[in-house]
């Protein structure tokens, strides 16, 4: 059953609520068919308001009973409209008692209570809680929870909630009870409950200030085994937060919970993280270093959002951001600051520029572009993008880069201090920034404002009579849906000026530290002079990747090749590499396409050489040095996408650079060898990156030494990442030994959900691997729908890491995305609504692939019982 609400919401429509709640009381009878829930809220009018009406939410429930005062409400004295119940003039205080019945074994959306493998969870954000209990469920609300919850003792031995446990004990018929409060006001979207067969391992942990806080990672009891790094990650976010931020865990108890049937990474409820197994569960048998990686990150930022969301949360939804650019933000410094050196850092700052490019760009380019802090949407899921989320980090980080480090710490001290406990916007966070270190931001407050991606064209000259260089900047910005027009963004742009010698030149400018200088671009165009510049230089800029725009400035491949070999800043270097293969990779692809010759230059591979053969280089480094851009960037690139010539193209240049540079792959390949214990320590996950990026291109060649190569790491591989690593190269290159191979995996971990996920995905995203072939593997007994992970393993994968295939020109890869649109939405709209987005980019294909493209879209709009979630990414995909 859903609600008719499918009407747009929209930012300056905000009015405050009319009802402040001071206190909820819940009970819950926990029963997967018939769970009752009992709720007492106080409430009194809000002083800022001038309405007089209470309103609650309320969706998929049965109301049993509603009491004011004490009084039982009759049909007169409420309206039921849609999800929204209303109460006209009730008296200034009011307490209010509401009984519901859902049936969690029936939700099937994961949203609000539901069941997951016999036990219950829950997700509430962003307005999960009122499919558990009438409520004003808006951020803006914030009470103190008491939760009380009841279920049988032997199907449920673990009762949770948010906060402290106060009381616990038996009841009559096996059933028992626990009582837990939460110390803090939250809003509602913050409420977690689980009521589980769970085990914990457990630990006490001293706080900075001398308190002892109880840590404990609840699973289930077969994954004990794999509970360590999340733990680990857990008390190093704890001292992180304390030492970069001054900020302590304000709680005497953190759990981390892990459940297999979830939407997305996890939820910060506090006190109570409820957390997809993918980022709980590692141990070197199932988890690579991506999923280490991924848990430190994830485990991070859930804690962090205890301030930075919970302790100061978001007064609507429209200022999401304002928590997850910021903590996103955070997530990475402490990712970054846990690696620990500087070329470490580019690593991780280098990963950040390649999910912006691959997933933030093209969003930004494409039908559902919307601002950092959106005007308007349908459904507030549909908002949980890379947008709010990195592109946010990256505003964030801006600001940072702006104030300074020391700046942006006070900064956040003054952001605490005027908001602890308060619903605020992103508004509020600039001003504390702007306020702290008595700088102008309000040109700043653009890129939460205006949608698109900057366009930055810079130009040089030198003048060698003067000795004065000067860069001359011009920014612009695409139109996305409703801005036509835009105003010039406040960019930070750090630059330096490499000599001959390839060292950085002293510069001689305002603001220069050392040899980087951050230029402040705040008009449309801009020049910046240099003084006391002895020769032509050759600019690296945008160091860091200090704003997230697109440069252009007209490199020629000696200066690509000097800055590559020289750079200073380890994130231009990676970037004059990305600039020599992107240009090369474009130029094939149209060779392909036109039938054309295909060469690859020598000066290229040369480069590629040098840095392969760089000791002195870190080796996670030289393994994203040594990556080419994924077919999706080189998509960007095209004003016309010809899928299959890109995977061509891209195919051929890594088949040569396994052919030309095969000795020197052979060797690094043996030298990069991390035999003994595993460890997930960046450095040893670096080698093996760089190892296995060597297996992968020898075995893309195809070489017969290749596949030999890597049939015995699969055999004896000792650790997952590499085990997964050399499967790949099998399935890719072809090699008899594949198929054998898939089938021992699956043998081996067949118990393992998380690794069957792996198993899946690689074969969805083999470039051999057909639409038919696909719908095969869903006949797999291990394949369900209903399990998010399991969906997104094999049909995301496919329509999303497969693009040769998925734009089979036939348009059956259109045909099967449509249909499991509309099987996925009939279980879980935030689902389907995930994989809705796969056509966002359908204008941009030759027009035969347009139009199967426009088909499968109408197809789906046309499906009768359509969420709102999907009806409004496929509406936007087909609007003009
Ligand atoms: N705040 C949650 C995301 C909730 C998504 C709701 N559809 C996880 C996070 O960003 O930490
Ligand atoms: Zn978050």
């Amino acid at each position: 059953m859903r609600s008719d609400t499918s009407q747009t919401i929209y930012r300056n429509d905000y009015t405050p609520p009319a009802y402040l709640v001071d206190t909820v009381e819940l009970g819950f009878d926990l029963d997967p068919a018939r769970t009752i829930v009992a709720s007492r809220l106080t409430m009194r009018r809000n002083p800022d308001s001038e309405r007089a009406e209470i309103e609650l939410y309320g969706e998929n429930l049965e109301l049993v009973a509603l009491r004011m005062n004490g009084k039982p409400l009759g049909k007169r004295d409420y309206r039921i409209d849609g999800n929204l119940l209303r109460i006209a003039n009730p008296p200034q205080d009011v307490t209010l008692e509401i009984e519901t019945i859902t049936a969690p074994e029936k939700n099937t959306t994961l949203n609000g209570l539901y069941v997951s493998n016999g036990s219950f969870f829950t997700q509430c954000e962003a307005e999960g809680f009122r499919n558990i209990t009438y409520f004003p469920d808006r951020p803006d609300v914030m009470a103190k929870f008491t939760v009380m919850l009841r279920a049988d003792k032997q199907k449920y031995p673990v009762l949770l909630s948010n906060g402290n446990l106060i009381e616990e004990g038996e009841l009559d018929d096996g059933r028992h009870f626990a009582k837990w409060e939460d110390p803090f006001k939250k809003p509602s979207y913050l409420f977690a409950l689980v009521a589980a067969q769970l085990v914990c391992q457990e630990e006490t942990f001293r706080l900075k200030d001398g308190r002892d806080a109880l840590l404990q990672v609840w699973v289930e009891e077969g994954n004990l085994d794999k509970t360590d790094y999340a733990m680990q990650s857990l008390k190093n976010s704890i001292r992180w937060d304390e030492e970069r931020f001054g900020l302590e865990l304000d709680l005497d108890r953190f759990m981390i919970v892990a459940v297999g049937d979830f939407n997305m990474g996890a939820m910060e409820n506090k006190g109570l993280n409820i957390f997809n197994t993918k980022f709980v569960l590692a141990n070197p048998r199932v988890a690579t270093d991506v999923d280490y990686a991924g848990i430190e990150a994830v485990v991070g930022h859930e804690y962090f959002h205890n301030w930075t969301g919970n302790r100061v949360t978001c007064r609507d939804w429209f200022q999401l951001s304002l928590k997850e650019g910021l903590t996103v933000f955070r997530d990475q410094e402490f990712s970054a600051d846990m690696i620990g050196t500087a070329s470490g850092r580019a690593v991780t700052r280098i990963e950040q520029v390649r999910t912006l490019r691959q997933a933030q760009f093209p969003e930004d380019a494409g039908p559902m572009a919307h601002p950092v802090r959106p005007d308007s949407f349908v459904e507030i899921n549909n908002f949980y993008t890379v947008t709010v989320y990195e592109k946010g980090a990256e505003v964030v980080r801006m600001l940072q880069t702006l104030v300074g480090r020391d700046g942006f710490r006070k900064g956040m001290d003054l952001y605490f201090e005027r908001h602890d406990g308060q619903a605020v916007t992103c508004d509020d966070f600039r001003n504390a920034m702007a306020d702290a270190n008595q700088r102008d931001l309000i040109l700043f407050e653009r890129w939460y404002s205006q949608a698109g991606t900057p366009i930055v064209k810079a130009r040089t000259q030198y003048d060698a009579d003067a000795k004065t260089y000067s860069i001359t900047f011009t920014q612009s910005c695409p139109a996305t849906p409703g801005q036509p027009k835009k105003l010039p963004f406040h960019i930070p742009i750090a630059v330096g000026l490499l000599g001959a010698d390839g060292r950085d030149m002293p510069l001689g400018q305002d603001g220069a530290n050392g040899s980087t200088a951050v230029l402040e671009l705040t008009e449309e165009t801009q020049t910046f002079n240099f003084t006391g510049v002895g020769e032509q230089p050759t600019p690296s800029i945008l160091r860091d990747f200090s704003a997230p725009v697109v440069l252009e400035y007209d490199y020629t491949d000696l200066e690509l090749l000097h800055l590559f070999s020289h750079d200073s800043d380890p994130v231009n270097r990676w970037e004059a590499g990305q600039r020599l293969a992107m240009q090369r990779l474009l130029r094939l692809t149209s060779a392909v396409a036109s039938g054309g010759k295909l060469e690859l230059d020598a000066t290229f591979i040369d480069a590629m050489r040098k840095i392969l053969t760089d000791d002195g280089l870190d080796p996670s480094f030289r393994e994203q040095a040594l990556l080419l851009p994924s077919e999706t960037m080189m998509a960007e690139q095209m004003s016309v996408v010809n899928p299959q010539a890109i995977n061509a193209a891209r195919q051929f240049v890594r088949a040569t650079i396994g052919t030309t540079l095969r000795t020197e792959l052979m060797q690094q390949y043996l030298a990069n060898m991390t035999p003994g214990e595993y460890s997930p320590d960046a450095l040893s996950a670096g080698r093996r990156g760089l190892k296995n990026l060597a297996l992968s291109y020898l075995a893309a060649a195809p070489d017969a030494d290749a596949i030999e190569l890597a049939q015995a790491q699969f055999d004896n591989a000792g650790n997952m990442t590499d085990r997964v690593a050399a499967l790949i190269g099998l399935i890719h290159a072809g090699a008899d030994s594949a198929a054998p191979a898939l089938q021992a995996f699956y043998a081996d971990f067949e118990k393992e959900a998380l690794v069957v996920d792996k198993w899946f995905a690689m074969q969805a995203a083999a470039p051999a691997t057909t639409v038919k072939a696909v719908r095969e593997l869903m006949k797999h007994r291990a394949f369900t729908l209903k399990n998010p992970n399991r969906a997104r393993s094999l049909i995301f994968s496919f329509c999303g890491a497969n693009p040769a295939q998925f734009h089979a020109p036939d348009g059956s890869g259109y045909a099967f995305w449509a249909e499991q649109v509309i099987a996925l939405d009939a279980l879980n709209p935030q689902v389907a609504s995930r994989l809705a987005r796969s056509l966002d980019r359908w204008r941009r294909y030759a027009p035969a692939l347009q139009g199967q493209m426009k088909k499968a879209l109408q197809k789906v709009a046309g499906g009768k019982k359509l969420s709102n979630d999907v009806r409004e990414v496929i509406s936007k995909a087909l609007a003009n």
